[in-house]
């Protein structure tokens, strides 16, 4: 785009001095296509950023966001409320599994992850038990950029700039090399959730506050768990009196062709995390949905009523409009019955993602539901390279894939037809079959 200066904006998660060098700038969107400045249309294979799963500018949710602005723009989230969010609380807690009920929103998914925790270390205190604090966490787990969130996530490289935080520590991820090319859930690796029994031992249940897991790991390249290790690490976290948290952020509300990743590997935790497809990535909004008892325990307090139970929230906690986005966002997905759909067509975008196996550079493919990854061979001593060689690629035909680590991801709209992962499966073999 031309007059358009790069200079002063600090590009998120982003390699700022190549994106300088050829900048991808979309102006417009509309179902499953961006369009940019120079005028070409481009299929969104991640969602946006795992967020827009009904596809782009749904009116929907425009003319929902407009209303609110118009009538209730803002409230004070502390210490006053507005009908809108107790709503969505209602709602939220119905898409959870049984018992998770109780709500509290954030603003993003890394503010959830830091909440779901703080949630976690404050409950042990109030039930007499403050030294449970750690949190454990597992490798190659994301739970956002917050202190909590980093430090109990396992992406070394999103670590080790920030120095020390909250005392964590961390079980093994499931990404065996047995496991490669596995359709679905993988056959191996159940044993690996119990090295949770082996950080509990070397720790002490009475210093570990809560595991947080995504049900698949999202961000790593879509790592899918075997048969039965959810069920182990809930069986563990039971047996020694550690909340067991998923995150859920990707994996909910859709993408796993079901509510959540918890419903999907028949699993429940003690507390979700949700965010992005909860306004269909529109305007910022996450939750942390909690067990009623949790919540109870908060409540249970025997200071006097007019004193705060939870010293925690953001000025923006469900904010009206973001609140106003989530009730048509979900309309939308009930309405056009989208999670079913997912459900539905994964098999075929599992057939087709799987039929790269043999491309050049291939390594490993992952799927689950909506959500596939591909492990690409590395250029000697240069991990990143291939992934974004290969992501731009597809760029350039019009294809937008993210790349991270020696993966390549994909998130489809759920509103994607089969043309459409084909001509996508079509575009990422012609780009790895490039050198
Ligand atoms: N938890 C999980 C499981 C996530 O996937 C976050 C927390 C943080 O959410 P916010 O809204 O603070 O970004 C996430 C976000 C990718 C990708 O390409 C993944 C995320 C964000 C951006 C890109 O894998 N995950
Ligand atoms: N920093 C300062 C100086 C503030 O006054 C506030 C909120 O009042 C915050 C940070 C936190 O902002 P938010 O509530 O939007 O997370």
């Amino acid at each position: 785009m031309q007059n358009l200066n790069l200079d002063a904006y600090w590009m998120p998660f982003t390699a700022n001095r190549e994106f300088r060098k050829s900048p991808r700038i979309f102006t417009r969107a509309e179902g499953a296509y961006f369009y940019t400045d120079d005028g070409r249309k481009v299929f969104d294979g991640l969602s946006g950023l795992w967020c827009t799963g009904a596809g782009h500018n749904r009116p929907e949710i425009a003319a929902a966001v407009h209303d609110q602005l118009r009538t209730l723009d803002y409230a004070p989230a502390f210490q006053y409320g507005h009908p809108a969010v107790f709503e969505l609380a209602e709602r939220v807690g119905r898409l959870m599994p049984e018992g998770l009920d109780r709500v509290f929103f954030t603003n993003s998914g890394s503010e959830a992850a830091d909440t779901s925790l703080k949630i976690a270390r404050a409950y042990w205190r109030l039930k007499g038990r403050a030294e449970k604090t750690r949190l454990i966490g597992r490798d190659k787990g994301y739970h956002g950029v917050n202190f909590g969130g980093m430090h109990v996530g396992g992406i070394a490289p999103n670590r080790m700039l920030f120095g020390d935080g909250p005392t964590t520590d961390h079980i093994p991820h499931t990404l065996l090399p047995q496991n490669a090319f596995s359709r679905g859930m993988p056959p191996h690796g159940i044993e690996l959730a119990n090295a949770l029994e082996a950080v509990i031992a070397r720790h002490d249940a009475s210093t570990i506050a809560a595991v947080i897991v995504e049900p698949f790991s999202g961000s790593a390249g879509v790592i899918v768990p075997p048969p039965g290790y959810l069920q182990r690490l809930r069986e563990i976290c039971i047996r020694h009196d550690i909340l067991l948290i998923f995150d859920e952020v990707i994996s909910g509300l859709g993408r796993s062709g079901a509510k959540t990743g918890a419903e999907a590997f028949g699993v429940i935790p003690d507390m979700i995390n949700v965010a992005k497809q909860l306004t269909n990535g529109a305007i910022p909004l996450g939750a942390v949905a909690v067990r009623t008892d949790i919540f109870e325990t908060f409540m249970a307090v025997s200071s006097p009523d007019y004193l705060l139970e939870f010293p925690h929230g953001y000025t923006y906690s469900g904010h009206p409009v973001a609140c106003a986005a989530a009730h048509a966002a979900l309309d939308i997905l009930e309405k056009d019955g989208l999670i079913q759909r997912v459900h539905e067509m994964a098999p075929y975008f599992e057939d087709a993602v799987h039929s790269l196996k043999g491309e050049p550079h291939v390594t490993d493919i992952r799927n689950f539901g909506f959500a596939a990854g591909l492990t690409l061979a590395h250029h000697p001593g240069e991990p990143a390279r291939r992934p974004w060689e290969v992501a731009m690629r597809c760029y350039q035909r019009g294809f937008y894939v993210r790349y991270g680590g020696d993966t390549i991801q994909l998130g489809l709209p759920f509103i994607t037809e089969r043309q459409e992962i084909d001509a996508l499966i079509d575009a990422l073999r012609a780009s790895l079959r490039f050198d």
